[in-house]
């Protein structure tokens, strides 16, 4: 079972996304899924992300607000399904590998040294809550980068120390301007709730995307698949 912790005052907006996607996750608790298995990219799957593939804009970028807008931030819900809070294992560094020229071990300095990203918007978690927060970090595709991605790489994979907790994206939205490897949330560093010591975030995916508790992230050419997107949630999942 996901956890969601802090479930107090947490604004339930049902957004059109929320609509689409959720309407089976709505039913049941948390992001469980009663949703049928449809297996890993399955017909539906494939003309879905090419749908929603074709629609997405990678110049757009997402509205930025205000300071005022902002989720109290012990308000901000904590979402993770292992049982208790996962802490960073001992020695952390990032594994990047993949379709790299550069494999290898960043720690937490070598990925801060590197241009620092920040911005304020609103998370969407396909169970319907919402919540803002500002967020920092570096680019995946200044990541991509300094690692050297090939460019066949057309897809990124991010795996965390979460109970084996994962997902993958295609490329046009992992190199977004707005997709990060963060490593602080208002202004501080992370806190364990929220992926310490690093998270992806995003302003063009729903909740389930964004992997907390980072230790891998491989640059591949083919789409893997992912924890809830394994239990029949939607791979894509655009906002
Ligand atoms: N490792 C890991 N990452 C995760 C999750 C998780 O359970 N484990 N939950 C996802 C979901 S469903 C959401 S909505 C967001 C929640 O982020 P937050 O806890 O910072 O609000 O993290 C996502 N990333
Ligand atoms: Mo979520």
């Amino acid at each position: 079972m996901p956890r969601l912790l802090v479930p107090s005052r947490r604004p339930l907006l049902l957004t059109r996304r929320s609509a689409l996607l959720g309407a089976a996750a709505l039913t049941t608790s948390a992001c469980d899924s009663a949703r049928p298995r449809e297996g890993f990219l399955g017909a539906m799957e494939r003309v879905n992300q090419r749908l929603q593939g074709a629609l997405f804009a990678e110049d757009r970028l997402a509205p930025e607000l205000p300071p005022e807008e902002a989720t109290p931030p012990g308000d901000f819900p904590q979402y993770f399904v292992s049982e208790s809070m996962p802490l960073v294992p001992q020695g952390w560094a990032l594994k990047v590998g993949g379709l790299v020229e550069r494999p290898g071990m960043l720690s937490l300095e070598d990925l801060q040294r590197l241009p620092r990203t920040e911005y304020r918007i609103r998370h969407h978690c396909v169970e319907g809550w919402s919540a803002v927060a500002s967020w920092h970090g570096v680019r995946v595709s200044d990541v991509a980068r300094y690692v050297g991605a090939d460019p066949r790489a057309g897809y990124v994979e991010l795996r965390s120390f979460d109970s084996g907790y994962w997902s993958s994206w295609d490329r046009p939205s992992a190199f977004h301007a707005q997709t990060i490897l963060a490593y602080g949330m208002n202004g501080q560093p992370l806190s364990p709730a929220h992926g310490a010591p690093l998270r992806l975030y995003s302003a063009v995916k729903l909740g389930y995307k964004m992997v907390k508790y980072l230790t891998e992230v491989n640059f591949l050419p083919e789409p893997t698949g992912g924890y809830w997107e394994e239990r029949g949630y939607e791979w894509y999942a655009g906002v």
